[in-house]
């Protein structure tokens, strides 16, 4: 009996199981100060995650722009803006009176008369072109169909390119499809 009971005492070996327990509770304190570390990065994470929708919103909108009129309004845009400008239907003229074969009466698309230029917003535009500009910003091309990431928040406006004290003898107007995603 007592040689069996000095046995088990050596067989507990102390040392052994208080290393397994130190073991234990530094990896418990390094999980839990990794978690403490790690929470407001988390959160911060989580919070980004939730500002950004998880798809993008998107508004579409058909517009008649008249060669008779001067800048016409598109749609409001907001900077960063990826936008869609389509012509979906019509034709226009920058002069119903001009009659010759191929001159500018001829009614043609958002992407004007190629071999004819008019430079009074943009420096060899196409004549009849069709052009936007934001707010009062600078005008660009558009054509038939352009997209464009809104360099600036503000109405979108359009407009055929021509003299705008020429407007009077123009005809004709394009249905205009404009895609905004935000
Ligand atoms: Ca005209």
């Amino acid at each position: 009996m007592t040689k069996s009971t000095t046995k088990r005492k050596s067989k507990t070996v102390k040392p052994k199981v208080d290393y397994r327990i130190i073991v234990a509770i530094i990896g418990l304190l390094g999980t839990v100060a990794t978690a403490l570390f790690m929470s407001p990065t988390i959160s911060l994470w989580v919070g980004n995650q939730s500002q950004i929708p998880p798809t993008p919103i998107v508004v579409e909108k058909d517009y008649t722009i008249s060669s008779t009129k001067g800048w016409q309004f598109a749609g409001s845009l907001q900077q960063g803006d990826l936008v869609t400008i389509k012509q979906i239907d019509g034709t226009w003229t920058n002069n119903i009176n001009n009659s010759a074969p191929g001159a500018a009466s001829e009614y043609i698309s958002g992407n004007g008369y190629p071999n004819r230029k008019y430079d009074e917003f943009i420096l060899g535009a196409p004549l009849a072109a069709l052009l936007g500009k934001i707010g009062t910003g600078t005008p660009f091309l558009v054509g038939e169909n352009y997209q464009f990431h809104a360099p600036t928040s503000g109405n979108l406006y359009l407009i055929i390119n021509d003299n705008t004290d020429s407007l009077d003898d123009n005809d004709g107007e394009l249905t205009i499809h404009v895609t905004v995603q935000r």
